[in-house]
């Protein structure tokens, strides 16, 4: 059997450990000469490989349930569950998705992208399944990064008080989050893995396991032997797995997770048992791949690149780029950090992404990893600004989405200098509709006593980290993924900007264009474009969604009876609105034309791409302001 033929993954039923092993192989193959094409995650799913096989044909698939947490190691399981043909595309327009959505497979159990849902999903279906009297097999896929996030710690709790309720939880011990993983229970993994006892156990189970019966027969009595020695472990003298089984779960590892015969054992042991289980099975993140394994934190996901040499493919314009939003934002928070002690930078697992790794290497003592734990690291942030603290929450537009309550109620509530830097904030291309930055304004801007904010450029977010800082409320701003316009940078000297204070770019009679962050150079361009065809048009960065600037736009608006906003994210709740909402309560009617984002979904593609099928590229933009000269309506989107 080859990998091209397999349509169904109950395909891999009756297949010999030889033949997976081939299996394996050609998985590797074709994951890497993919991902090298295209970019996207690579050590996640390459570490894998034998673990989805091992699990796999242990299910009925047909059947049972598959919850892969976050899906970015799910590339095994797309290959065998009928998207070979189509892998190549992946990530892009049309494509097979990077994560998982429930309307690519069948198989795909559970949408997924942002980490430490699976047990929750998975606990939710077995429940349900309970409910209606039927006995399929609910699995969660957990790495022990996902498994440092408060959701997967609220499922442990639930899922180990319910000792009816088959699930299977199979943890995937990588040692690894994007970076290091960080935190008190990777500690205890670390334990876990290098207990003797249980590696003398391991040894042991080994030859035992050779001899084990595999998927659909009744327990033997070689399996009821292994369970008692895997009971063993939990009263052995160092308590390993013990904090799983105090919580309720039967806990089974530390095991080989490239072992397939050792993997389709245990699988198959665990399925026999009752309740809450827990497989700790140990692999190696990049497996595989010499530089991947060598390199985990760069070769978590990678743009396309050589195979022969791991290196990244040269873009083919020899200009070299402005640097990223991100590397602007780590470097100059260091500078700002390295004269005020107050000022500490926090990330939930997000580094490298975020560019505080810049601050992790130079100022250590003011740099906090919470692991993926948003919630955590906001209410973390407020309670240090209580004593006097500057904290920097750097978290991605994306995922401060889970953070909700705790900028409402232990932040805003109580007033707290938090500054929030939104990373990633607008479209994101190739992760999809689980990864855009679309929200932020809309979730942001609802909420007393918060500050939005939004640079123009790179130069203008150094500004805006300088206002952040010495702002003595909550604060947030919010910036795109990628790189910045190459404008000047400065070394020092940087000033706060006065709070809610817009700036006027370009003067003209017939259509004010208010533009927000990331918008503020398209509208340039929009009012070049809009010239050509004898429209003058003002333009003006906004810098600020809240307060907005009503004391320039209002007067503006009046004296120019045309208004058209320009955001990058959604239009309902976003700056917009907010422009809407001042200018109504001004009482000035005027047409007002917000352009962003529409209520969809912004399917995964390059960004150029979805900005054109948004409608958003300078010229579409200027069409679309044309066009509305000739509108009858007074609100158009
Ligand atoms: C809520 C949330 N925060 C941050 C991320 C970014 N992220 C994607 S994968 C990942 C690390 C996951 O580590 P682990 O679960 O151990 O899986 P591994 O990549 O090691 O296979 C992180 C932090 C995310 N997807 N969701």
């Amino acid at each position: 059997m080859r990998l091209s033929e397999i349509v169904h993954p109950n395909q891999l039923h009756g297949l010999s450990i030889t033949q997976l092993e081939t299996i394996a192989q050609e998985i590797r193959e074709k994951h890497l000469q993919t991902i090298a094409a295209t970019g996207g995650h690579l050590g996640p799913g390459l570490g894998v490989v034998e673990l989805t096989l091992g699990l796999y044909q242990t299910l009925d698939l047909d059947r049972d349930r598959v919850v892969w947490d976050v899906g970015h190691q799910a590339y095994p399981h797309k290959l065998i569950t009928g998207r070979y043909g189509r892998f190549h595309t992946l990530r892009q327009k049309n494509g097979v998705a990077g994560y998982l959505k429930r309307c690519e497979s069948s198989f795909d159990h559970f949408g997924a992208g942002h980490a430490s849902t699976s047990i929750s999903a998975a606990l939710g279906m077995a429940i349900a399944r309970d409910m209606q009297g039927d006995t399929y097999k609910c699995v969660a896929v957990i790495g022990d990064g996902a498994l440092t996030g408060g959701m997967a710690l609220e499922a442990i709790n639930h899922a180990g008080h319910l000792p009816k309720t088959n699930l299977l939880v199979v943890l995937n011990d990588n040692e690894m989050s994007i970076s290091p993983n960080v935190g008190a229970i990777p500690r205890y993994l670390n334990r876990l893995r290098l207990s003797p006892p249980m590696q003398f156990l391991k040894d042991n189970l080994e030859e035992q396991i050779k001899h084990i019966p595999f998927v659909g027969q009744s327990i033997s009595p070689e399996l009821e032997r292994i369970k008692d020695n895997l009971k063993i472990l939990t009263v052995l003298p160092n308590k390993v797995g013990a904090v799983f089984e105090e919580l309720g779960f039967t806990y089974i590892g530390p095991i080989d997770g490239h072992n397939l015969r050792e993997l389709i054992s245990t699988m198959s042991m665990a399925h026999q048992l009752h309740g809450p289980v827990m497989v700790h099975v140990v692999t190696t993140k990049g497996k595989g791949y010499k530089y991947a394994e060598a390199d985990r934190v760069t070769y978590h996901a990678q743009s396309s690149f050589d195979l022969e040499t791991g290196k990244a493919k040269s873009s083919s314009s020899t200009k070299p780029k402005p640097p990223s939003y991100s590397k602007v934002f780590g470097e100059t928070l260091v500078k700002l950090a390295e004269r005020d002690p107050r000022i500490v930078g926090i990330t939930a697992a997000m580094a490298t992404g975020t560019g505080l790794d810049k601050l992790q290497t130079q100022l250590p003592n003011q740099y906090i990893d919470v692991g993926i734990a948003e919630q955590h690291a906001v209410t973390l942030a407020a309670g240090m600004a209580c004593q006097g603290m500057r904290p920097v929450a750097a978290i991605y537009s994306t995922f401060l989405q889970r953070a909700f309550d705790q900028i409402v109620h232990d932040v805003c509530i109580q007033n707290l200098p938090v500054f929030f830097c939104l990373d990633r904030a607008g479209i994101v291309g190739a992760d999809g509709p689980t990864h855009q930055g679309m929200y932020d304004i809309a979730y942001l801007r609802c909420i007393p006593n918060m500050v939005l904010m939004a640079p123009k450029d790179e130069s203008e977010l150094q500004q805006m980290l300088v206002t952040g800082i010495t702002h003595s409320g909550p604060i947030a701003m919010r910036y795109p993924r990628g790189n910045g316009h190459g404008v000047p940078l400065l070394d020092d000297g940087w000033q706060p900007l006065p709070i809610g204070k817009a700036e006027v770019l370009r003067e003209g009679g017939d259509v004010l264009l208010l533009a927000y962050g990331s918008m503020v150079y398209p509208a340039l361009q929009v009012a070049e474009l809009l010239g050509e065809h004898g429209v003058q048009a003002t333009v003006v960065n906004a810098r600020f969604a809240k307060p907005v600037d009503l004391d320039l736009i209002v007067p503006l608006a009046q004296r120019i009876k045309r208004v058209v906003t320009l955001e990058e994210g959604c239009v309902i709740g976003g700056f917009g609105s907010a422009v809407l909402e001042g200018l109504m309560d001004a009482g000035v009617v005027v047409p007002v034309q917000r352009i962003g984002v529409p209520d969809l979904l912004v399917d995964h593609a390059a960004p150029q791409e979805s900005f054109a099928d948004l409608g958003l590229t300078s010229g579409q933009i200027s069409d679309r302001i044309l066009a509305s000269f000739h509108s009858p309506s007074t609100v158009v989107v």
